[in-house]
């Protein structure tokens, strides 16, 4: 696929609002709680987003992947907003392999599935091919849409083994999305990022990028000049520019469809994301 091959069409942008890295003592309005994630996916939706990308809080708000509370938030998002639902299935680093494979149980329009284990700061992120590959197919078989979360080089030549492995997800569409600048992975550079891209293998009918941190803008800034689509919210970033924390994940929608419709591909809207990823639709089921 050509970098610039989805030019001049619109821009998908996903949320993250939330991750399981962040403590709610340190950063209050982080939206933990089920009123919180639904205030926000409204808000974001309105700001931009078309998709979510979800990872769940319990009462305490640590992360949780309890089954009744992952099905509670798919349920009330869905219920809210016409945003396509991902849960994450890499939850925190702490949780077991076997344990991220029950996300699918919530019936999400979408999972998110890493490419292979990095190194995540002190931590590692573990994802061995059997799991990958039984996720996959998991997934394959309940026509949930994977977009396939590349932290490295290597990750993108997991990609297509996956691909030649398996074939191709439940819809036919292969979305990836490039997290740049994680400690132990890609650095969030325009250098690494076009590395990424080129080589994707030729199923990828489209790609997004985050940068992590301080890299969130130069990498927002080249995936869009690339033909690429946007991931921004406070799993990523919390910091809106030098000073000033984020105070609600509605502000990086907001900059993301700003920028990109100066560069005149402005949002995708929810259907045109369906579309665009192969969505199958639950809403109403
Ligand atoms: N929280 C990270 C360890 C994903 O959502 O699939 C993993 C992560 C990736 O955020
Ligand atoms: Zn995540």
């Amino acid at each position: 696929m050509s970098p610039s091959s989805s030019a001049g069409t619109g821009t998908l942008i996903t949320v993250a609002p939330t991750g399981a890295e962040h403590a709610k003592a340190d950063l209050p309005q982080l939206p933990t709680t089920l009123d919180e994630v639904v205030e926000t996916a409204v808000r974001c939706q309105a700001a931009g987003a078309s998709l979510i990308h979800l990872h769940v809080r319990d009462g305490s708000h640590a992360p949780t992947l309890d089954a009744g509370f992952l099905r509670a938030t798919v349920d009330a998002v869905r219920a809210a907003t016409d945003l396509v639902v991902q849960l994450s299935t890499g939850g925190s680093v702490h949780d077991p392999l076997e344990t991220r494979l029950t996300v699918l149980d919530a019936e999400p329009d979408s999972c998110s599935l890493t490419c292979g284990t990095t190194n995540f700061g002190d931590d590692v992120f573990l994802n061995p091919w059997p799991f990958m590959s039984e996720l996959y197919v998991q997934a394959q078989e309940r026509e949930v849409v994977p977009e396939f979360e590349l932290f490295d080089l290597g990750h993108v030549h997991a990609l297509a083994r996956l691909l030649d492995t398996h074939g191709l997800p439940f819809g036919g569409k292969v979305h990836v999305d490039f997290v740049t600048g994680v400690p132990g992975g890609m650095p969030a550079t325009t250098a690494a990022l076009m590395a990424g891209v080129a080589m994707l293998p030729a199923g990828v009918t489209s790609w997004s990028a985050t940068g992590i941190g301080r890299g969130h803008l130069p990498v927002m800034a080249a995936a869009l000049s690339a033909g690429g689509h946007l991931r921004v919210g406070m799993e990523d970033n919390v910091v809106f520019r030098r000073g000033q924390v984020v105070a609600h994940n509605d502000e990086l929608v907001a900059r993301a469809a700003e920028l990109a419709t100066l560069m005149q591909r402005p949002p995708l809207t929810c259907d045109e994301t369906r579309d665009l990823l192969a969505i199958k639709d639950r809403r109403g089921a």
